[in-house]
């Protein structure tokens, strides 16, 4: 029996004790009454009636309710029923905590996801001025830097500048520093990788740092343009490094097959290069790779 049920019942039971004690009196006197009125006019007036058929039935009713109440089983019976519908109303009374506490909790977990969605995970897609994955914003557009391409002691790594530095002050004429340039793309039309266009050299390289939110984890994978299952392209490129004999190391960067430059930056005036980078079989196995192919490249988040 469910709770609103015995809840019901217990009601009814309540509301006909009532009636049993307070109107049993006053319809014994209105039959009484009716009774005497019929007698004195000699006529059968309310023998018919819907209210007379009514009024008598309520009047079994509450006679079966005083039996019933006036036995011990119906008096048991009553405090069965009240206990229950104690029992009942602090079943309630919990089910309404567990569903407040619950509603707090679901609050608190749409809370947490709307300020990780405001949260993600960074890169820096080489090669052009804006981000553009799903749900991934630009965090600055810049240019990229490095160390010159002829210094055996240059740093290795391509950084992405932005276009709106902080101010920063002079320092003495002096040669003990590293040094950093800007970077410039070595790509022609005699070794251009399918997809890149053309009159990109001496170029110079834009970037952008990206940040793709609600996410935790970035990855670029060479060799592919499509991501794992699960994954989430943010751009696909093509992989790009240093000149391999150039005194200057330098690293991989996946650089976007759709490349962009920084407006005014024609001229040659080197730095950190880019040059397409090109497969070398033997300790690279073929297959899977081919022998003198471009390298493909993806960025995907998770
Ligand atoms: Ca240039």
């Amino acid at each position: 029996m469910g709770y609103l049920q015995v809840f019901t019942n217990a009601i009814v039971v309540a509301l006909m004790a009532m009636y049993v004690y307070e109107n049993q009196r006053r319809t014994g006197d209105v039959l009484a009454r009716l009774d005497r009125i019929e007698k004195e006019l000699g006529i059968d007036i309310f023998s018919e009636s819907k209210e007379r058929k009514k009024i008598h039935m309520i009047y079994d009713l509450i006679e079966d309710m005083q039996k019933l109440m006036s036995t011990r089983a119906g008096k048991e019976e009553l405090n069965k029923v009240q206990n229950q519908q104690k029992a009942d109303i602090r079943k309630l009374v919990e089910i309404e905590d567990y569903q407040i506490a619950g509603t707090r909790k679901l609050a608190d977990i749409e809370n947490q996801q709307i300020k990780n969605n405001d949260k993600g995970v960074t890169y820096i897609r080489w090669g052009k001025t804006q981000c553009d994955g799903l749900n991934t914003e630009t965090i600055y557009s810049g240019q990229v830097g490095g160390g010159h391409y002829t210094h055996s002691g240059a740093s290795v790594n391509y950084i992405c500048l932005p276009n709106h530095p902080d101010v920063a002050q002079p320092l003495k004429s002096h040669d003990y520093y590293g040094y950093l340039y800007g970077s410039e793309y070595e790509v022609y039309d005699f070794n251009k990788p399918q997809g890149i266009r053309s009159g990109i050299a001496q170029h110079d390289v834009a970037c952008a740092a990206c940040l793709a939110k609600g996410k935790i984890s970035s990855i670029m994978i060479p060799g592919r343009k499509t991501c794992y299952n699960g994954w989430t392209k943010e751009y696909e490129g093509i992989l790009m490094a240093g000149y391999h004999s150039h005194a200057a190391a330098s690293e991989f960067a996946c650089v976007d097959r759709d490349t962009e430059a920084m407006a005014g930056g024609s001229n040659n005036e080197n730095g950190k290069l880019f040059y397409p980078v090109k497969t070398v079989c033997g300790s690279l196995k073929c297959p899977p790779y081919a022998a003198d192919t471009e390298v493909l490249c993806v960025v995907c988040s998770k």
